[in-house]
């Protein structure tokens, strides 16, 4: 018993990573284990087409606006605003399937939230926001905090010093106005949702506190947890602990520049689709203690296999938008997320494509949970600015902030960068130094992209994409039966690639809508999917360096770009369940391919 009690070991590595090193930021990892207070339920907004309430009659940024929440003080008082009695939105949510009359509304929504703190000289406090589509100003207390880009990805700002004994109020400009430079920028096929919609909290931290920490198998190993913990106001020398009691490890380390490396011997039971085990992963300071549930494994490829844990994989997918079941609208709780991925189980999925942006870490944590492989992707989709620095900075960013917060996340194995741009100069250096920069943050997993079938309705298509050469694994979205060819003329389709690398069907698919029925050959049928699907599927079996597939999409999603009224009104129907959750006869094709067949 005495030799099996935790061995300490003291590690301290000779090159310690400083929190610049790390690439992160100090975004806090892992929320859920922090004290906080909720900041989520109904909010006062006002709908602010004209910007009324930032700029004034010049166009020059006011500096007495909305954000500072004035009251009449007297009967003569002018302030033509009052958030006391305006109308309400539910956060987290999205504006658009609240309100009718915002229904197809872009622009800017003040939302403001009161809430109560009690001052505690040994906490720091963080406004943390788990997205905000698409551009938030915050404000505290009339005081202006800070920006942040980008639909779905989490930011947060430390306001300590700015909180007040008793009430504050957080005031939040959003603004999800398209922009061509924006990342997705001006055209994209799903509902450009505007609003607070993920969860909102006010995190409290002690002042020396461990912000992020990185702790996976380092790449094609199973026997050595790596990883380091990155301490906030803390000084060289101070101690870290990580143990994992399941594993009787139990590791002290030591902060060398804001970062604690640590190693340990030890081999974990791997997690995979069949058995996705995690452990619990206790880091100490003399401060702070934050617990995890962490999952460990390997993923490589080898010529055009994907290997996890070392042994062959294939993956069985289907692509997922952040869409409520039932409802419409953004997925905002963690019963949508189960509705979503219970469906994917039931049509015999081993893997994920959360498409086209991060979904929602509860959404990643529970999908790793139920056993399913993960490809997470940033909103780098058609035809962005690929010559803009600004755009990559924020493309940059988003894929930073989507690595920062599920790098510990073992069923993520697939870092996606890009969906069907087009071919260019401009847009191979732009994905490439994304590539780079996601290679630095994280050298474990796998780097995708989703490229666009070249070549439609040859007898043959070649993928000889430039950018096939940059990722580990390529995507690719085809739509053999839909956009380009007959259905029958996809059975004989044949696939060749310039480079040894594994494939994955990122997209396949049709449209149809529940309930319409006809031949084959009629559009819009569930007879005209399910052989969408058939003629695709004996495709795919002929084609020996396909390493998965996710076909497009498990339901029926909100789109503009779908007006066609009766069939579409509004929903890109490629979906193999509606958006009132029935299923469609594809479901039942895909569904027997994946039970039924030895991939
Ligand atoms: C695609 C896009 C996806 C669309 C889909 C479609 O290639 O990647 O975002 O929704 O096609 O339905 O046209």
């Amino acid at each position: 018993l005495i030799k099996s009690i935790l061995i300490v070991f003291v590690i301290i590595l000779n090159t310690p990573l400083t929190a610049q090193e790390t690439g992160f930021s100090d975004l806090l990892q892992n929320i859920d284990s922090r004290e906080k207070i909720e900041l989520n339920g109904m909010w006062d907004i006002i709908v602010d087409p004209l910007e009324n309430g930032y700029y004034n009659h010049r166009l020059q940024v006011k500096d007495d606006g909305y954000f500072k929440n004035k009251k009449m003080e007297s009967p003569s008082d002018l302030i033509e605003y009052n958030f006391d009695t305006s109308s309400q939105l539910m956060v987290p949510g999205d504006w658009n399937t609240q309100m009718d009359k915002l229904y197809y509304y872009e622009g800017t929504v003040w939302y403001k939230k009161d809430f109560n703190y009690t001052i505690d000289s040994n906490e720091l406090a963080f406004l943390y926001f788990e997205a905000v589509n698409y551009e938030a100003i915050v404000y505290l207390n009339g005081e202006r905090i800070g920006s942040h880009v980008g639909g779905y990805t989490p930011f947060q700002f430390e306001v300590t010093d700015k909180l007040k004994e008793g009430n504050n109020f957080v005031v939040v400009k959003v603004d999800n106005k398209r922009k061509k430079e924006n990342v997705p920028t001006v055209n994209q096929d799903w509902w450009n949702y505007g609003g607070i919609t993920r969860s909102v909290h006010l995190v409290k931290t002690p002042i020396s506190h461990i912000a992020d920490y990185s702790i996976q198998l380092p790449k094609g190993n199973t026997k050595t947890i790596e990883g380091w913990v990155s301490v906030k106001n803390g000084k060289d020398g101070d101690a870290v602990n990580v143990s994992i009691p399941e594993l009787k490890k139990n590791v002290n380390t030591v902060v060398q520049n804001g970062i604690a490396k640590f190693s340990m011997k030890t081999k974990p039971v791997l997690w995979e689709p069949e058995n996705p085990k995690t452990y619990e992963v206790i880091l100490k300071t003399a401060t702070d203690k934050i617990t995890d549930q962490i999952g460990f494994r390997t993923i490589e490829t080898k010529g055009t296999k994907i290997l996890l844990n070392g042994k062959d994989i294939f993956l069985k997918g289907i692509s997922i938008h952040e869409e409520a079941p039932f409802k419409t609208g953004r997925v905002v709780s963690k019963e949508e997320c189960k509705i979503l991925l219970d469906w994917a189980k039931e049509l015999g999925c081993n893997f994920i494509r959360l498409a086209h942006y991060p979904h929602s870490e509860t959404m990643v944590r529970e999908a790793e949970k139920m056993g399913f492989i993960i490809w997470s992707e940033i909103p780098v989709y058609w035809t962005i600015q690929f010559e803009n620095k600004d755009t990559y900075a924020n493309a940059k960013n988003q894929l930073t902030e989507m690595i920062s917060r599920d790098k510990n996340r073992a069923a993520i194995v697939l870092w996606s960068m890009a969906n069907e741009t087009p071919e260019s100069e401009a847009r191979l250096s732009f994905i490439e130094n994304l590539v780079e920069q996601a290679r630095e943050l994280d050298n474990t997993r796998l780097i995708t992209a989703a490229l666009d079938t070249q070549g439609y309705g040859k007898d043959e298509n070649l993928i000889e994409d430039p950018l096939g050469k940059a990722v580990d694994v390529i995507g690719i979205n085809n739509y053999c039966g839909w956009y380009a060819g007959s259905t029958e003329s996809c059975s004989k389709l044949k696939w060749a690639s310039t480079y040894n690398k594994p494939m994955i069907m990122s997209e396949v698919g049709g449209g149809a809508l529940y309930g319409l029925h006809g031949e084959k050959n009629e559009r819009w049928t569930e007879e005209y999917q399910a052989e969408v699907y058939r003629t695709n599927i004996e495709m795919m079996r002929n084609i020996d360096f396909l390493a998965g597939l996710s076909p497009w999409i498990l339901m029926d999603f909100r789109s503009s770009r779908r007006p066609l009224k009766r069939i579409q009104d509004d929903f890109n129907r490629k979906g193999l369940i509606s958006e009132q959750g029935m299923k469609k006869q594809a479901f039942f094709i895909l569904r027997d391919y994946y039970l039924n067949e030895n991939n």
